[in-house]
């Protein structure tokens, strides 16, 4: 049987790097789009693509194929999907920070939401026949109307990150009505991991966790201690996504923990682990405040766990330790350089 091809935007990203891990061990030639850039920012798949060029006999050599593109660039979406003839697509790709979406609105929906839309007509003007999985977000739900938030919970997004993936995640369910298009929503809830970027909070957090515990750091500010996320881990999510396009009909699902806990929760085990209060650390600073904050979000997972058979494997606790104990290694290396 021919091998079946993956294209990922987004592979750069902490969810990308994760995806092509996952689908070069099911044995995938994987694609990744890449955008120019004026520095390196290949930090997270490097392994992946240095796999690919090992001359090593014994080393399994990866799959994985780097193409440049943007999803600002309708003509190179086009080009890379007749390019590549992908089977699946992982529409990964976006301007992904909601308090930075606030500053960049339109960049944002450019990107985030004209880019699915890109996508999904490169496809119809190419008539290459392959399924698309769109990353919507909990981040849709905003001002919830109910809790847990399921599939069928309405959107009352709030901030122009927000708004986008509604546009992304409806126009992926029309192109699905209109034209057959075998297109999902993922509606994933906050996922984290050592590879997170550093301006979300729990990574925010952990490093700095990292670097007070090595003398590099004095004090954490962060914004909002109070906000509620359902947070699980990145790994398990993007297993997730697969699963999605494996089944024999699209559709939407919540991929969510099923549990909620605040920051200020997240700063007790993250500082816990190396027997520190967090009190003596964090101070608020409001420029972290958002003009439109989004409270609580709690996920019910119970389609996903019945129809892909899917569950999370890692929890809260588990996660906060893997990402203390990733960054604890990361800064003592950072001070160790520092000495010399
Ligand atoms: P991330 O780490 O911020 O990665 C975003 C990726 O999008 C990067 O590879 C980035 O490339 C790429 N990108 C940005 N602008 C682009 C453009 N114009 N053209 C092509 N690629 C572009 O995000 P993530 O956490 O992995 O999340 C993956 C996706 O899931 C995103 O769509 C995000 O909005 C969504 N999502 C995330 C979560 C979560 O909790 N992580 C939850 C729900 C949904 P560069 O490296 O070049 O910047
Ligand atoms: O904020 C509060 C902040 O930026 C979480 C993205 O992946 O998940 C992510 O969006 C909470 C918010 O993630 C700071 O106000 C306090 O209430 O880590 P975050 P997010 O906004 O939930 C969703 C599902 C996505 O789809 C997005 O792409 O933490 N908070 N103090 C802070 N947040 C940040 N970033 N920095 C602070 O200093």
């Amino acid at each position: 049987m021919a091998k079946k091809r993956a294209l990922i935007t987004g592979i750069t990203g902490q969810d990308g790097s994760y995806l092509a891990e996952l689908l070069l061990a099911k044995d995938y030639t994987v694609y990744g789009l890449i955008r120019r850039s004026s520095t390196f920012n290949r930090a997270r798949i490097e392994h992946l693509y240095l796999d690919s060029m090992r001359k090593d006999a014994h080393a399994a050599p990866t799959d994985i194929k780097l193409v440049y593109g943007d999803l600002n660039d309708a003509s190179s979406l086009n080009h890379i999907i007749q390019q590549t003839k992908p089977d699946e697509i992982y529409n990964l790709g976006a301007q992904s920070h909601v308090r930075i979406s606030f500053d960049v609105p339109e960049f944002t929906c450019d990107v985030t939401a004209l880019g699915a839309l890109r996508l999904l007509e490169a496809l119809r003007e190419t008539g290459h026949q392959c399924r698309f999985y769109q990353a919507s977000s909990s981040e849709m739900y905003g001002k919830v109307v109910e809790t847990p938030q399921t599939e069928t919970t309405p959107f009352h997004p709030r901030s122009p990150y927000a708004c986008a993936k509604v546009f992304a995640h409806w126009i992926t369910i029309n192109y699905r009505e209109s034209y057959g298009q075998f297109a999902c929503g993922g509606i994933l809830f906050n996922h984290e991991s050592p590879r997170r970027g550093e301006n979300f909070v729990t990574r925010k957090i952990t490093r700095a966790v990292g670097r007070i515990s090595h003398g590099l750091q004095a004090k954490l500010y962060l914004g909002n201690l109070d906000a509620k996320r359902d947070w699980g881990f990145a790994g398990d999510y993007v297993e997730a996504m697969w699963r999605m396009l494996q089944q024999d009909e699209p559709d939407d699902y919540v991929i969510a923990t099923g549990e909620t806990h605040s920051v200020r929760e997240f700063l007790e085990y993250a500082f816990g682990r190396v027997n520190l209060d967090y009190q003596q650390y964090v101070e608020v600073d409001p420029k972290y405040y958002r003009p439109a904050e989004v409270d609580l979000l709690l996920g019910d997972p119970t389609k996903a766990k019945q129809k892909l058979d899917w569950s999370p494997q890692v929890t809260f606790k588990e996660l906060v330790e893997m990402m203390v104990d990733h960054d604890l290694k990361l800064a003592e290396k950072e001070a160790r350089d520092k000495q010399g």
